[in-house]
């Protein structure tokens, strides 16, 4: 990034900011430390290739030959997606869509469905278990109600299962559902779920779940099922995700919070200490990041678990950024992304995404410090409230040791 660029992106922060504190931001924004850490900021949308991956599956389907992908409908050309009634818990379907009534759906169709009906969306992949977002993407498919409609649903549905291709062994299955209404209906502007077969512009690729996954917006990644084969209609009345197991609370919608991105590795006494890091904003979206340095080892009083009363100071949340990454095709946001418009956001920061932010803090005497971040909500909630437990999505606080030394 040139460093026009930045001062800019440093500049903009959140749009509220006053008179006052814009003119802290340019000071700082100028400052050598604070530039040489914003120049190695990553991209804000993640390359395909270089999302992490934490598919389960042995072998793991993306790894599977070519020809066997063939096979097994994991290419674009053969891909086949049922959608049938649950045979324990029945739904009243006009028209299941089945492979052996030569009714399933291919990816022709679901393409012909695409011309009209295909939604974008600017998303955050993030594993409920992983501390860190495995991606930042823009995902483009079909709603998914509009393939479930094609069923001709009358009755006794009140639940959508669906798995992908699990190596044909019912072990390893991986199942996840949603309720018919998250389907049928976008409750506080969310975007639909999708039956997604384009990430940033490009072909889903097999890694990531290719030809076709489901993209649930406002959810960790478990409910995002790749190599989607089957979707299931059904009348039970509860969930079944495989991720159930594990203790992992299922109902979660994703968590606002915030991390730091690498430290300088050497910070030198009274020198000022230029930190970056970015947030995901979750359901209740963002308007602060603050960070607070705390000598290693000094106590915090224990009815404060949550460092409530300790001395935070805001950090600037950085603007859209003028290269958005990714490799999106022309290096611009496609046409028609939800939350666009001519290319830039609505709003920001967005919710179910990322930000970036950065703080310049003055130096310290030399010794040991724990660095904290934390996120307050656009509904002032602060991390890790307003929902702590970890199996609901990852949350702590982030603790950082920093050593400041001559
Ligand atoms: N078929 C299938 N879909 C899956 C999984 C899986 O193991 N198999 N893992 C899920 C989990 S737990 C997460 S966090 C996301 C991760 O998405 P990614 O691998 O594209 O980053 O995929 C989800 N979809
Ligand atoms: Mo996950």
């Amino acid at each position: 990034m040139n460093p026009d660029e930045l001062t800019r992106r440093f500049f903009l922060g959140c749009g509220t900011a006053t008179a006052a504190a814009l003119s802290v931001s340019t000071s700082r924004a100028e400052s050598p430390e604070l530039a040489r850490v914003l120049s190695k900021l990553e991209p804000y949308f993640t390359p395909p290739a270089e999302f992490q991956d934490v598919s389960r599956g042995t072998p793991l389907p993306h790894q599977l030959s070519a020809a066997k992908k063939r096979e097994v409908g994991m290419h674009r050309d053969t891909w086949k997606l049922e959608v049938v009634s649950d045979p324990d818990n029945p739904a009243t379907l006009g028209k299941p869509l089945a492979k052996k009534e030569g009714t399933a759906l291919d990816f022709a169709a679901l393409l012909a469905l695409g011309k009209t009906n295909a939604v974008r969306f600017a998303k955050v992949m993030t594993c409920l278990n992983i501390g860190c977002p495995l991606g930042m993407g823009i995902w483009e498919g079909v709603p998914l109600r509009d393939v479930l409609w094609l069923t001709q649903p009358k009755a006794n549905l009140r639940r959508v299962f669906y798995h992908g291709y699990h190596n044909d062994d019912p072990k390893q299955l991986f199942r996840s559902s949603l309720p018919v209404g998250r389907v049928l209906e976008d409750p506080d502007d969310l975007p639909p779920v999708i039956l997604c077969y384009k990430l940033n512009g490009e072909w889903l690729d097999s890694e990531r779940g290719g030809p076709v996954r489901i993209v649930v917006p406002e959810a960790y990644g478990f409910k995002s099922v790749k190599w989607l084969t089957t979707v299931t209609l059904s009348n039970l009345a509860h969930a079944n995700d495989t991720y159930a197991n594990g203790n992992n609370d299922i109902d979660s919608p994703l968590k606002t919070f915030a991390a730091t991105f690498q430290l300088p590795t050497e910070i030198r006494p009274n020198a000022p200490i230029p930190i970056t890091g970015y947030a995901q904003v979750g359901v209740s979206g963002l308007s602060k990041v603050q960070v607070w340095i705390h000598p290693l080892g000094k106590p915090w009083p224990e009815d404060d678990p949550y460092f409530a009363k300790a001395p935070w100071t805001d950090a600037t949340i950085l603007g859209p950024p003028q290269q958005w990454g990714g490799k999106l095709p022309g290096n611009a946001i496609p046409k028609d992304v939800l939350g666009f418009e001519a290319g830039q956001p609505k709003a920001w920061p967005m919710r179910l995404a990322k930000a970036h932010w950065a703080v310049l803090l003055p130096g310290l005497p030399a010794g040991e410090y724990v660095l904290r971040c934390r996120t307050i909500d656009a509904k002032k909630q602060v991390q890790p409230m307003p929902r702590p437990f970890k199996k609901s999505g990852r949350c702590d606080i982030e603790e950082v040791k920093i050593i400041v030394a001559a």
